[in-house]
């Protein structure tokens, strides 16, 4: 390696080398720590893995705003985001320690430091035991040892094959790093095929159907959000890096807390309960004006107030702490569980067990409340408390603790800077209220009144509602803008308010150009 030191002089020598090598070295160590870390966790508890582990703590201790920032400028490639930010993280860190490892073993410190953090974020995610810390140490291990041997190879060979021993020392790692990497993705899939269990599970027979869905409650425009939403097409919000994989002969529903009478429910324990089938819209607190937070899907399941009324709760209670296998928690008013409507826990969506990604294989469905209070996922355990003794894992920061799902209206159609021809122009959309119902939905031009739409029949009170109506259109740009009126009367408020802490207000309008 040819340099210049800094008196000038020409010197031939691995040892002033740039650090060009070493920092391959420790990138190449740190890729075998997360791919031996990866290995170990596939096969002990695929949270434990450096990726998930670090990863979920990063998410739960993010800044509300950073988060949002984020989620706005990547939408639902957050979680890529982050492993690659996670990947490049590892990266430098292992630069720094192939720099640093001289003679006096820094950068094995420094990979040592590493392991430590990556060994407490395992050990304190949700449901951790203290074996979440192997993955950890075990790819530090590795990474030591790639390391060591890698710097020797780079400081200790002769000049003339240095590099072709060091950079085949180097590909090799690199390839062995990969391999383990597959196979450890691999491994984790086998043991856990959640997939294949989905695939034998097998919906309950419907005692209580819901309202047949007519056509009377779809428009016919084209390009307006359909009724009921493709399993394919609905959105998906969660604080799960991977899916929590839960077999359903694993599965159980622990029902304690403030209650007569404990209840550990199975699905053999459900099946000899009544199943119901319920159309219900569900919405995100996180939802823009005008976005697509939202879906309705026909669920099938079990009425939660039946299932809670079996354990029989304290008449003090007044809040029930939903928890998920990974330890998200949600904390719901026990009124809107137990007050009449169709609460559920849900099995099924739209004919189908629930898409793993939709909370395979139970989960909470709640008319009327935003999902982060109430529409846990992988759902394992019902506590029934109060508000001001638990809380959930949105309302810990800062959300609202209580979720009522506010009125909102959307424009679907026409499509947002659309250029039409003057004449007959369809504006339409739908509008939500849930467990209210919405009762009108009125639109205005410019600065125009605001008239009535066509409405689509309702289905229920906790469905969206479509509705159209036929513009007459004038040559110019114009603004077009949409409310909605529950059925109480109440018209949704214009005033613009961002999704946090309890939901977005405003009204949703598009400009349009007529030629
Ligand atoms: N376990 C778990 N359940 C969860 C969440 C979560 O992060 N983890 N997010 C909630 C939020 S904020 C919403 S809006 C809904 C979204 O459900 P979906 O992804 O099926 O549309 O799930 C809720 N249930
Ligand atoms: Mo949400």
């Amino acid at each position: 390696m040819r340099i210049f030191t800094l008196t000038g002089e020409f010197v031939m020598s691995q040892k002033s080398s740039p650090p060009f090598a070493r920092m391959a070295a420790g990138v190449v160590a740190g890729a075998l720590v997360l791919a031996v870390g990866h290995l170990f966790a596939a096969v002990i508890n695929p949270a434990a893995s450096p990726f998930f582990a670090v990863g979920s703590t990063i998410i739960d201790l993010t800044p509300k705003p950073v988060k949002d920032a984020i989620i706005e400028r990547f939408g639902t490639n957050d979680k890529l985001v982050l492993f690659i930010s996670l990947a490049l993280g590892v990266a430098a860190m292992g630069a720094l320690a192939g720099v640093l490892e001289r003679r006096k073993y820094w950068g094995s410190a420094v990979f040592i430091v590493g392991g430590a953090v990556v060994a407490s974020a395992a050990l304190t995610r949700p449901n951790a035991q203290w074996w979440f810390a192997i993955p950890a140490i075990a790819g530090v291990a590795a990474g030591i040892a790639a390391l060591r041997v890698l710097t020797r190879t780079h400081d200790r060979t002769p000049e003339t094959t240095d590099r072709r021993r060091f950079l085949a020392l180097l590909g090799g790692l690199t390839a062995v790093a990969g391999g383990i990497f597959v196979g450890a993705q691999y491994l984790a899939q086998r043991l856990r095929d959640v997939a294949a269990d989905r695939g034998k599970f097998l919906l309950p027979a419907v005692g209580s159907k819901g309202r047949p869905i007519t056509a009377a409650v779809s428009l016919p425009e084209s390009g307006i959000t359909p009724f009921v939403t493709k399993n394919g097409d609905f959105y998906r919000i969660d604080t799960a890096l991977q899916i929590p994989s839960m077999p359903q002969a694993e599965w159980q529903l622990r029902i304690h807390g403030m209650v007569e009478q404990e209840l550990v429910l199975t699905f053999d324990d459900l099946r000899r309960r009544a199943a119901v089938e319920r159309t219900i819209t569900l919405t995100c607190v996180s939802n823009f004006v005008g976005g697509n937070l939202a879906g309705n899907a026909t669920w099938t399941g079990y009425l939660l107030k039946d299932l809670l009324a079996e354990a029989r709760p304290l008449r003090d209670a007044d809040m029930v702490l939903s928890r998920s296998a990974d330890g998200w928690t949600a904390g719901t008013p026990i009124g809107a569980l137990t007050d009449g409507r169709d609460s559920l826990l849900a099995v099924g969506m739209n004919g189908e067990p629930l898409p793993l990604e939709h909370g395979y294989p139970a989960r909470l469905i709640v008319p009327g409340l935003y999902g982060y209070v109430s529409a846990t996922k992988w759902v394992v355990d019902l506590e029934v408390t109060r508000f001001d003794r638990a809380s959930g894992y949105w309302t810990d920061r800062g959300w609202s603790e209580n979720g009522p799902i506010k009125t909102a209206s959307r424009i679907d159609v026409p499509a947002p800077f659309a250029v039409l021809e003057p004449g007959e122009v369809v504006v339409a959309g739908v509008a939500w209220a849930q467990h209210r119902g919405v009762a009108r939905v009125e639109v205005q031009v410019d600065d125009g009144p605001w008239r009535d739409a066509e409405l689509a029949e309702a289905y229920s009170n906790d469905t969206w509602r479509q509705w159209r109506t036929v513009w007459a259109a004038t040559p110019g740009n114009h603004t077009l803008r949409v409310r909605a009126v529950d059925s109480a009367g109440e018209t949704q408020t214009g005033d613009r308010a961002e999704p946090f802490p309890n939901g977005a207000t405003g009204w949703h309008s598009k400009v349009v150009t007529i030629r």
